[in-house]
């Protein structure tokens, strides 16, 4: 066969197969390159994920350092002054929450990823709770929280220069944009609804399962299911009286074109449930996370709604 080949070849064929398994192998290399490349983007991504931190050493002052989003001019979170908003009636923004916020989910997995508790929520047929936004529909895809050292100083977001101590991120988004809160802020596919929790003396029922599942959840990366109730019970739905602007994800890469709703009036939770968040564990020296809040950001030239 190769003989066959080689007679019909001239003479110089030796040199015209080296040079052909030359480009052969430069070919390999060079899609190898962009291979790992790829890799690379994707495993310093990664690498940065869980590189990051609240401490000094790798907290929200560090972030700018290695992330260039986090250092734009929309970044969220931020301190919502209510004489500085544009006052807007809430007939102006349609917002819809769908009828599955009364249905109880099939499963709930509560989960400590090493920096905050991530809940998240199955329900039958495939079906999710999902936000119509002035005809655009958001997906329920999880709720993290955040919180800090005391109870005046938990939120991310503030109203009027006060924090609570607790703030309660539900993430939406667009259908089409996967199950990644980081591809759908990429995308500009993501939609954040938060809520307060202001700390008092009453427990909040609606919180008990959950704060009776951080118990399991003390060691970074451990999961622990949850008694489903719909998701109502625990993020209110409301249509008017509610904060609307456009920020960023509030930890790195910090991605900016994140549409955020902030609910001001806050829930309740009483001082004993919000310290059992404090006592997880996590971060890279195992410690208790004390706090996974962003401070707040500058505001900027953006315009602040408020849908009354
Ligand atoms: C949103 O929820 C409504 C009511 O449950 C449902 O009819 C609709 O199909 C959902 N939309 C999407 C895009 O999932
Ligand atoms: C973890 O502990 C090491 C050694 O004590 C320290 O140098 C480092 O700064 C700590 N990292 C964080 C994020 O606190
Ligand atoms: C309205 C719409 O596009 N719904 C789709 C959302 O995504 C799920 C899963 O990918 C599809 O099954 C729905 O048809």
């Amino acid at each position: 066969m190769l003989e066959t080949i080689k007679s019909y070849l001239p003479d110089h064929t030796s040199a015209f197969f080296y040079l052909v398994i030359a480009l052969f192998v430069i070919a390999i290399l060079y899609f190898n390159d962009m291979f790992s490349n790829m890799n690379t983007y994707r495993g310093y991504d990664a690498k940065k994920q869980i590189g990051y931190g609240y401490e000094a050493s790798n907290g929200p002052n560090m972030w700018k350092h290695a992330y260039v989003d986090a250092a734009g001019r929309q970044q969220s979170p931020i301190n919502l002054l209510t004489h500085c908003t544009i006052t807007v009636p809430s007939e102006l923004q349609s917002l819809k929450f769908s009828e599955e916020f009364s249905e109880n989910p099939r499963e709930m997995l509560a989960y400590n990823n090493g920096l905050n508790v991530v809940l998240y929520a199955k329900w039958c047929n495939n079906r999710r709770p999902n936000i119509t936004m002035n005809c655009v529909v958001y997906n329920f895809l999880n709720i993290r929280f955040r919180w800090g050292p005391t109870d005046n100083e938990g939120s991310e977001h503030m109203v009027d220069t006060t924090r609570f101590a607790i703030e309660m991120q539900v993430a939406f988004i667009k259908n089409n944009s996967g199950c990644d809160i980081l591809e759908a802020a990429r995308n500009k596919d993501l939609l954040m609804v938060s809520y307060f929790f202001m700390a008092t003396s009453v427990d909040n029922p609606y919180l008990e399962p959950i704060v009776k599942s951080l118990k399991m959840l003390k060691c970074p990366l451990s999961c622990a299911s949850i008694c489903p109730f719909p998701l109502k019970l625990l993020t209110p739905i409301f249509s008017k009286n509610y904060f609307s602007y456009e920020g960023s994800l509030t930890f790195p890469p910090c991605t900016e074109g994140v549409k955020w709703i902030v609910q001001p009036e806050p829930l309740l939770i009483s001082s004993r449930q919000a310290s059992k968040f404090r006592k997880l564990i996590g971060g890279c020296n195992c410690t208790r996370i004390s706090s996974n809040s962003r401070p707040v950001q500058k505001t900027n030239e953006r315009e602040i709604f408020f849908y009354d």
